[in-house]
């Protein structure tokens, strides 16, 4: 990570992000829980109804996986677009260039044409063809404003945040409380058998109860807490 900042990749402030998130993943164990994996169902089930699914990048997320963005896009039909929280024109270049190195066709996000209402700053940019379009967003890593605002906006919003307290993880319609490196490849893995069963995304997405699943995921850092006391 701290090479991707001298490449321009990863903001500065980003290590402390990802410092956050190495965080609740000790307090998680650093393993995919039952609970993450059901939400992780839930958001494949999501993105395969969807009718414009996106998924949003940023530098972190890119840095850490951006082959399996790319391969969880191609899986679920989705648009991959750049959005970053420290925009400035040159790092949504070279995070675009990144992601198309990793194999996507096209990285939307160059071009931004559109703003999401309800974010002031440049923070707002994005483009009509991906995300201002979308009907279901993945957003891995997401600030707390602009998850905000995009359900606000109408979007159905999927996020990964492993902190389950951050204002994302309460915001989102879908939280996958893990880490993303291990959720991405493990949700390209759902794709063919839940691409065949509609009635099974129905049920898993008809089932699913976001505050229920938040308070499951503090339920199991809280337990492994008391365990490492004694
Ligand atoms: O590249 P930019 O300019 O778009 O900036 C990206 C960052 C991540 C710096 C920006 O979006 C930011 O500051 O995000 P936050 O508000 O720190 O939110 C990131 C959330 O992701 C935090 O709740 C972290 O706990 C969580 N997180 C960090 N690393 C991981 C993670 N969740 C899953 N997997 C991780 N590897």
């Amino acid at each position: 990570m701290a090479n991707m900042v001298e490449e321009g990749i990863v903001a500065p402030t980003g290590l402390i992000a990802h410092g956050r998130g190495e965080a609740f993943d000790y307090l998680l164990g650093e393993r995919t829980t039952d609970n993450g994996r059901r939400a992780e169902m839930v958001a494949v089930a999501t993105l395969l109804n969807g009718n414009r699914p996106v998924i949003s990048v940023n530098g972190n997320t890119a840095a850490l996986c951006a082959k399996d963005v790319v391969e969880l896009a191609e899986a679920v039909k989705a648009r991959i677009e750049v959005n970053l929280f420290h925009r400035t024109e040159e790092r949504v270049q070279r995070v675009c260039a990144f992601i198309e190195e990793a194999g996507a066709k096209e990285a939307l996000g160059r071009n931004a044409d559109a703003l999401l209402p309800g974010i002031s700053s440049d923070r707002a940019r994005c483009t009509k063809e991906g995300i201002y379009s979308a009907d279901v967003v993945l957003v891995p890593l997401e600030d707390g404003d602009r998850a905000e605002a995009l359900v606000k906006f109408g979007k159905k919003v999927i996020a990964i945040d492993l902190n389950p307290l951050s204002r994302t993880a309460k915001a989102a319609h879908i939280t996958i409380v893990n880490e993303v490196t291990r959720s991405l490849p493990a949700m390209t893995a759902m794709v063919p058998e839940l691409r065949r069963n509609g009635d099974k995304r129905l049920a898993l997405i008809n089932a699913f109860d976001n505050q229920q699943n938040l308070h499951e995921a503090m339920e199991i850092m809280r337990a492994n807490l008391s365990s490492m006391q004694s």
